[in-house]
């Protein structure tokens, strides 16, 4: 097997699943073939629809693949979290964040590792030169777009795509992050971690991916979920400003 990134050392994709038992099968065998030397995690939620079952039985055929069977739906972020945890205490170098639906490549996840040797975290980006989105409404692209502004905005990130969910951290960076200070557990959660990176002085780089739209299976993104986002943000924002403007009384 050839290792391109043992230079790296242990790399953990953890891809967190909600009913996406047409997808799981053909994302993990993806996985496999694109980065042979990659554990991959399943964090799944008891999945209605047996995605669990599907992923043991991945599990059992393949020692690269494992699962991680959570209680029930706690949102994207609170799945992620825990794969974080569940890697860092097996001491995986580099943890990664991938969706099970198809919207990312996994042949591009060569490219994430490769930046990742010159930083701390990597975005897949969609909105760098180069980056592209397939398949999805205006509506939704619109969506995205806007929620990027606001979040640039908002919380003066210099960061184009903010809100993606296709990265690669390394686990000094989520230890440096703190992840028992992060508390957004849906979509925001992705916002609260590159910032908190950002602010904590991590170098973090973004690269070009082209992001399609699932095929299968239903998204989960509400507008439950996009207005808890924009109120987070926002009040992260104003609580930013606010000390930014005390700071410049205390110093004026
Ligand atoms: N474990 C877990 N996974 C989730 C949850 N919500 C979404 N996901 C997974 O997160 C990934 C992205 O979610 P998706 O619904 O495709 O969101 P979208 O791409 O923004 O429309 C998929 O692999 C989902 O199955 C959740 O509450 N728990
Ligand atoms: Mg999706």
């Amino acid at each position: 097997m050839s290792t391109p990134f043992a230079d790296l050392g242990k790399i953990l994709v953890i891809i967190p699943t909600y009913n996406e038992a047409e997808n799981i099968e053909p994302i993990v065998r993806r996985l496999r073939d694109a980065v042979p030397e990659a554990d991959i995690l399943v964090a799944d939620d008891n999945s209605p629809d047996g995605t669990g079952d599907l992923a043991d039985k991945l599990a059992a055929n393949d020692d690269h693949v494992h699962v991680l069977h959570r209680k029930g739906k706690e949102g994207l972020g609170a799945a992620y979290i825990a794969g974080f945890r569940w890697g860092i205490e097996r001491e995986y170098d580099v943890l990664v964040e991938h969706d099970a639906d198809g919207s990312h490549q996994p042949e591009q996840l060569p490219r994430l590792l490769t930046a990742l040797r010159d930083a701390d975290l990597v975005l897949g980006s969609r909105y760098v030169k180069g980056g592209a989105v397939q398949n999805w409404p205006k509506s939704r692209e619109i969506l995205s777009r806007g929620g990027n502004i606001y979040t640039r905005l908002a919380l003066g990130v210099p960061l184009k795509d903010a809100t993606g969910g296709y990265r690669a951290f390394r686990r000094a960076t989520l230890e440096g992050i703190g992840l028992d200070a992060v508390a957004s557990a849906g979509y925001c959660f992705q916002v609260d971690l590159a910032w908190r990176a950002v602010k904590a002085g991590f170098r973090v780089v973004e690269v070009p991916i082209t992001f399609v739209e699932r095929e299968r299976g239903q998204s989960k993104m509400s507008r439950a979920i996009v207005i808890e986002a924009m109120a987070r943000v926002g009040k992260w924002g104003l609580g930013h400003r606010a000390r930014q403007l005390r700071g410049l009384v205390r110093k004026g």
